[in-house]
């Protein structure tokens, strides 16, 4: 957004709250962590001598390489001079009358103060991390860490005794490389995940030759993708084959690894049977992973339909529970009760760890922007505003905000989608528009609350029509006690929602209130 903004000749300021770029990649250093979406395509398309100069060691980039990739662009591109670090922002107050926000931050220097005409919020979808509300958490005398808030200095687990609460992506993606170290890892499992392995690997350079030799065309495809990613996509139902072809169809793209599984088949986050067909399948590979039959069973997930909480892409997770130094803690049957001194008390045990990882997720979508004091027209306050839930128009602004952009925002199909696909659409439509104004010498536009009820019923509609909402995920602000359970992501997919976007844009912006 920065170099964009500065492209179209416009004075920009970022505002970071970490030491260094990176967000997401700057934060969860945990070990494993790794991105879901493959290299080449996880990458900015901005810049064609960038994207051909860059090399990617593997197929799916873990943290270290993502965080090299985006300190390299900080520096290509000269960003860093016009980033304020160890800067957070506390509020953010909209005044009518010279039409300026004024954004109250605290950093090294104490609190400060900036003004600008345009605020963009690009504060993240997963970028509040949450603590569990397990009583006597503080009272832990280990080593207590969030994967969300991983310390910068290197971790070693060699001897220890370690307790992992949670097997979302992150917990996933931690546990066999914490197994691997530890002398003892006690998973403590709530709720299983749908996850797939990644077949990761070094980059095949032949497959990276084509991509570069088509990226221009393999970019524009990506755009008018459901995901973002330029996946082939069959179109047709599950239903429609027998159930021998549908097997050798899910065996077929199985190897493929991650995302690709949910491409072998158009209908499998609508249609019930089509995703329990999945669903099934996938179980089996449990059962084939995992040598004892106990642990496969509670490993299979049974609460949920399968891609309706993003699929979890792994390297060796199911295995790791063949580990003579790994057990499952089922703490569906057997609850957390108390985190004491020297370890986890359930209903049943106590068990004595050194370190405690918590990978309990984030207050999604909404979590960083609603930690600030944010207010707009006649001092209303955004809490106030998404009191029953997030509202906005297309994802990109909200009634009753004048001149604030949010990048990846609730109501924008981000969070189902390859992120750096749809944060690059979100930049170049603000960027648009703000030429728009800039050119027609307007001082504030804002989107009328018409518009906003209306979009905010249609991302709703769409929700319906598809499995998503029988999931309590983070989409839904089901893992937040006492967030409203209002599901946040557009679900008609990247290209549709591009395409809508645009055609805002050329009826002058319908929906905005522009003066
Ligand atoms: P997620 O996907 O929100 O997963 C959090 C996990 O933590 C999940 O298994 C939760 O179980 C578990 N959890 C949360 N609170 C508790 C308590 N109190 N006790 C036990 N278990 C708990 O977060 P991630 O960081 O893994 O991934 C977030 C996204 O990042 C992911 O979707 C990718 O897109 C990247 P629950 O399901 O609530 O029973």
């Amino acid at each position: 957004m920065l170099h964009k903004l500065r492209g179209i000749g416009m004075e920009a300021v970022a505002l970071e709250k970490g030491d260094g770029v990176g967000g997401t990649w700057y934060w969860n250093r945990y070990p494993g962590a790794r991105c879901d979406v493959e290299s080449p395509y996880y990458s900015y398309s901005f810049d064609a001598d960038l994207e051909q100069e860059w090399e990617w060691t593997e197929r799916y980039p873990a943290q270290p390489e993502l965080l090299r990739y985006l300190n390299h662009v900080a520096d290509r591109f000269d960003l860093r001079k016009d980033i304020s670090f160890e800067t957070t922002a506390v509020s953010a107050i909209f005044d009518e009358v010279s039409d300026v926000w004024t954004v109250t931050t605290v950093g090294p220097e104490g609190g400060q103060v900036t003004r600008a005409r345009y605020c963009v919020m690009a504060t993240g979808c997963l970028s509040s991390a949450r603590m569990p509300d397990i009583p006597g958490l503080e009272s832990f005398e280990g080593n207590l860490l969030h994967t969300g808030m991983w310390p910068h200095e290197e971790v070693d687990f060699t001897g220890q005794r370690v307790g992992v609460i949670g097997t979302g992506s992150s917990g996933i993606q931690a546990i066999p490389v914490i197994a691997s170290q530890a002398e003892n890892l006690q998973v403590f499992q709530r709720t299983p995940n749908f996850s797939v392995p990644a077949f990761n690997g070094p980059i095949d350079q032949e497959w990276v030759k084509g991509i570069k030799a088509d990226y221009p065309a393999l970019r524009e495809r990506s755009r008018h993708t459901t995901m973002g990613i330029p996946y082939q996509r069959r179109d047709q139902s599950a239903m429609e084959v027998s159930a021998e072809e549908r097997q050798r169809i899910f065996e077929h793209h199985w190897p493929k690894g991650g995302f690709r599984i949910s491409s072998c088949f158009n209908d499998l986050i609508r249609n019930k049977e089509s995703n329990d067909a999945l669903a099934t399948f996938v179980r089996g590979k449990i059962d084939e992973m995992v040598d004892d039959p106990k642990i496969a069973e509670l490993l299979k997930p049974q609460d949920h339909p399968i891609t309706a909480k993003r699929i979890c892409v792994d390297t060796d997770y199911y295995a790791t529970y063949n580990r003579d130094n790994v057990d499952l803690v089922d703490v569906k049957s057997d609850p957390i009760q108390e985190i004491t001194a020297r370890g986890i008390q359930t209903a049943g045990k106590h068990f004595e760890l050194d370190t405690i990882v918590v990978a309990t997720g984030f207050d999604a979508m909404t979590g960083a922007m609603l930690r600030m004091d944010i207010r707009g027209r006649g001092g209303a306050s955004l809490r106030e505003h998404w009191d029953a839930g997030a509202r906005t128009y297309l994802g990109l602004a909200v009634a009753g905000f004048p001149n604030m952009f949010t990048i990846a925002g609730p109501g924008s199909p981000s969070v189902l989608s390859n992120m750096v696909t749809s944060i690059e659409q979100h930049v170049e439509w603000i960027a648009e528009h703000l030429s728009y104004l800039a050119e027609r010498g307007c001082a504030s536009s804002e989107a009328n609350t018409v518009a906003e009820d209306e979009w905010v019923e249609h991302v709703r509609e769409l929700s319906e029509k598809t499995l998503f909402p029988s999931a309590n995920s983070w989409y839904l602000g089901a893992n937040v006690p006492g967030k409203p359970r209002v599901f946040m992501p557009y679900v008609g997919g990247v290209g549709t929602y591009r395409a809508h976007c645009e055609d805002i844009a050329a009826r002058d912006y319908e929906g905005f209130l522009i003066k």
